[in-house]
């Protein structure tokens, strides 16, 4: 009898204790609205050496990383499949699309590029096919161009005259949504890949720049100068609902979301150089992830 009351003892205690844990890793954190803690490795690039280089960073404890190290100009790091991340370099004379494997090894050049034209701000298809980047052919012109990811069967998508940078896909891979200034200022629009059809999302004369859309195809992430500094904001995908990620005098700029669509990473000068910073999709739980004085830029957050 003893050592059955001692067991059903056991049981109970064993029963609250796990059900306490379950409830604090699962279900508190959610209740109050704070996301689960975030995961995976931030890919940026920082000119602490002199000029630009790719790092990488763990959210889980995982050291900052140096993964180029030459004396040109690394930048724009993007997601590419097969475990390899996309970068741009001008050590050629011109920048063009490399990619490496993502411990900095086994880099390559991308596909078959024009060693005359200068290749930006690239991004892969959410279904790892094809990549759209700009191809810039004047001081003043830029435009979008879609192929398939070894290069080949390159189509021009977008067509105006003017600056067109920093491409996203809509998860479904229909969309485009990027910044131009061909109606003279800095906008964010969206273009149909399939009809080259445009839409303005927005309309002001600050500049708003580097759009991102979100994992779950509902909102677009962006940057501005319409307070005065910098600021991340967050909008529906028809440009409504415009809502500040951040509010305070320092440049904050660049963001790109969080895999599972829950944080922003994004660079903020707030400290007196530029730094890495997360934070929620609700522009709470700040989070400072470099500490240094060089210029750390363009975080990309990979699972
Ligand atoms: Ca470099
Ligand atoms: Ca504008
Ligand atoms: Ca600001
Ligand atoms: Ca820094």
């Amino acid at each position: 009898m003893g050592f059955k009351k001692l067991d059903l003892m056991g049981v109970v205690a064993f029963l609250v204790f796990f059900m306490t844990t379950l409830s604090c890793s699962l279900f508190s954190s959610k209740s109050l609205g704070i996301p689960l803690r975030p995961s995976g490795n931030i890919y940026f690039t920082s000119d602490e050496t002199g000029n630009f280089e790719i790092y990488s960073i763990g959210l889980n404890g995982n050291p900052r990383l140096k993964l180029t190290n030459n004396t040109s100009d690394d930048s724009s790091p993007f997601y590419m499949p097969n475990n390899r991340i996309g970068y741009v370099s001008d050590k050629s004379g011109n920048y063009q699309i490399y990619s490496m494997a993502l411990d900095g090894t086994d880099r390559a050049l991308w596909g078959k590029v024009d060693n005359e034209q200068d290749y930006f701000s690239p991004s892969v298809s959410p279904d790892g096919t094809q990549i759209v980047y700009t191809v810039q052919t004047d001081e003043k012109n830029s435009n979008l161009y879609i192929s398939d990811l070894d290069g080949k069967a390159v189509e021009q998508l977008s067509h105006v005259w003017g600056m067109d940078w920093d491409p996203s896909w809509s998860p479904d891979g229909t969309k485009v949504v990027y910044a131009s200034n061909s109606d003279s200022d800095w906008d964010i629009y969206v273009i149909n890949v399939v009809d080259g059809d445009i839409t303005q999302l927005t309309f002001n004369s600050y500049i708003d720049g580097r759009p991102c859309w979100s994992p779950d195809g509902s909102k677009i992430l962006f940057d501005s100068d319409r307070d005065g500094d910098w600021e991340i904001y967050v909008m529906d995908v028809d440009g409504e609902n415009v809502r500040a990620i951040t509010e305070n005098s320092a440049g904050d700029w660049d963001p790109s979301w969080s895999p599972d669509g829950k944080w922003i990473v994004y660079i903020s000068n707030r400290d007196g150089d530029d730094e890495i910073f997360i934070v929620d999709a609700n522009g709470e739980n700040q989070m400072k992830l470099t500490n240094n004085i060089a210029q750390d830029r363009v975080p990309i957050w990979m699972p």
